[in-house]
């Protein structure tokens, strides 16, 4: 089974991003299964709106595990199922909660095992920082993109696109990322979600 994995900073909506991709697929109840950093599995049924109420959340660092879904897509005559991978956000420093340490940390290391890689950016807040200079490469997207990049099934996705200001943002993300495949998308109103779901069967 492929595995896809969403990955970005805190808060771009990673979880969201991950549960309306599954609606989308026409997931009804979704299987959520939970692996910690200390290697416990565990795995819960949830009807989609209640996933998304209770896993969702305006509060960096809520989620602290890895947590995976399987979606079906169908190719050709058969089936293919990907296991898709809603991971904890990543931050450059060095996070003061040793749980979200060990969680950064495995999140990387799963990356690792992924096949396809689903990078979220938040154009909205990219619309907004124009003023504040050029991210560095040591800024934490831009390590993710030179490191993921250059590996196949690697996508940006523009994040937010509901939000005032999300334009100018998804501008400033394809300056910023030349070369790379950018996919402006609304996890809220369900915008661009046909374009992801096309990227993960195009790599599957
Ligand atoms: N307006 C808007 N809000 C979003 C969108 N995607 C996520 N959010 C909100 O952003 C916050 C963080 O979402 P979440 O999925 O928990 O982010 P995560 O930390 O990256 O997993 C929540 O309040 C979401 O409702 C979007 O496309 N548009
Ligand atoms: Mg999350």
């Amino acid at each position: 089974m492929k595995r896809c994995i969403v990955l970005g900073k805190p808060n771009v909506g990673k979880t969201l991003l991950v549960l309306r991709l599954a609606d989308y697929m026409k997931v009804k109840d979704v299987d959520i299964t939970f692996q910690d950093p200390g290697g416990a599995k565990y795995s819960r049924k949830y009807p989609m709106d209640i996933a998304v109420r209770e896993l969702v959340g305006a509060l960096p660092h809520q989620t602290k595990c890895l947590q995976s879904v399987s979606i079906e897509f169908r190719a050709g005559k058969g089936k293919k199922t990907v296991e898709l991978m809603d991971t904890t956000g990543l931050i450059e420093q060095i996070h003061d909660d040793p749980l979200t340490r060990k969680a950064m940390a495995q999140t990387l290391s799963a990356l690792r095992g992924a096949q396809i890689i689903i990078h979220i950016i938040d154009a909205h807040l990219a619309g907004h920082e124009d003023a504040v200079s050029d991210p560095t490469e040591r800024d934490l997207d831009m390590q993710l993109a030179a490191f993921a990049g250059p590996r196949g099934g690697y996508c940006i996705v523009a994040n937010k696109m509901d939000l005032p200001g999300a334009k100018r943002g998804l501008a400033r993300i394809r300056r910023l990322f030349t070369g790379y495949k950018v996919l402006p998308v609304s996890a809220a109103t369900g915008e661009g979600l046909k374009e992801v779901r096309r990227h993960v069967l195009r790599n599957l």
